[in-house]
């Protein structure tokens, strides 16, 4: 690859524990898009440097680099991939399916992802106490979790809006991968949304773009 086509190369600022980076790696692999992961590293606070806050203001992981485009925001990071490569559409061209597959995903993006944040967890540390955060974030996610299931019950397939992977898929994946490997929720009370875990695990683009399988997962 010459220069200019390495300058050109997509570039996902992201971290392997984070749900929602997991949700663009997905959506790039599954429209095929190779791209350069450059590791931020939470644990740490490379988040707060300045380099990475000149990229994304409010200083969260992903950011997407596409040539002079930089794009932050999981949400406006899958809308940009989804107009600018249109291969492998996520979003369904039916007008209701297509809602709901938004509805879902901002379920997970705006009501469950955000009490889980590293951000809020280490507040609820510091005033609550250490051992409340856990609860803090289990009670948020099985109320996403209890209205995910109602709304998805008639519609889902072999995956959340039906036989084929949208953009629900793409969120509610990360979520419930979450749910079950950092904060001990028992799936056994969400079956439609342990069943969809299944089928997303069969999903290779899916399995790749699992936290376990990234370049900065720390080894065993
Ligand atoms: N709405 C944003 C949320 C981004 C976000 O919360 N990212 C987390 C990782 S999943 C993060 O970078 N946390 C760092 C921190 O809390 O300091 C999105 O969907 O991208």
């Amino acid at each position: 690859m010459n220069q200019a086509n390495l300058e050109k190369k997509l570039k996902l600022y992201s971290y392997w524990r984070s749900s929602c980076s997991f949700r663009i790696r997905i959506a790039l692999n599954l429209k095929g898009l190779e791209y350069q992961y450059i590791p931020v590293n939470l644990a740490k606070g490379e988040q707060f440097s300045p380099e990475f806050q000149k990229l994304n203001p409010i200083g969260y992981v992903p950011v997407l680099v596409d040539g002079d485009i930089v794009i932050s925001d999981s949400f406006a990071i899958f809308m940009y991939l989804e107009e600018k490569y249109p291969q492998h559409p996520l979003l369904p061209s039916d007008l209701q399916k297509k809602a709901l597959n938004i509805q879902a995903a901002n379920i997970v993006c705006s009501s469950i992802q955000p009490f889980q944040n590293l951000a809020t967890l280490k507040y609820i540390a510091e005033k609550v106490g250490p051992d409340e955060t856990t609860p803090w974030a289990k009670r948020h996610i099985e109320k996403g979790f209890e209205a995910l299931e109602k709304l998805l019950k008639d519609q889902a397939g072999r995956y959340a809006t039906g036989d084929e992977v949208y953009m629900a898929d793409l969120f509610l994946a990360p979520q419930i991968h979450a749910a079950i490997n950092r904060f001990t929720v028992d799936m056994a009370k969400f079956s439609l949304l342990a069943r969809l875990n299944e089928a997303y695990s069969e999903i290779p683009q899916f399995q790749n773009a699992m936290p376990e399988n990234q370049p900065d997962t720390p080894s065993a």
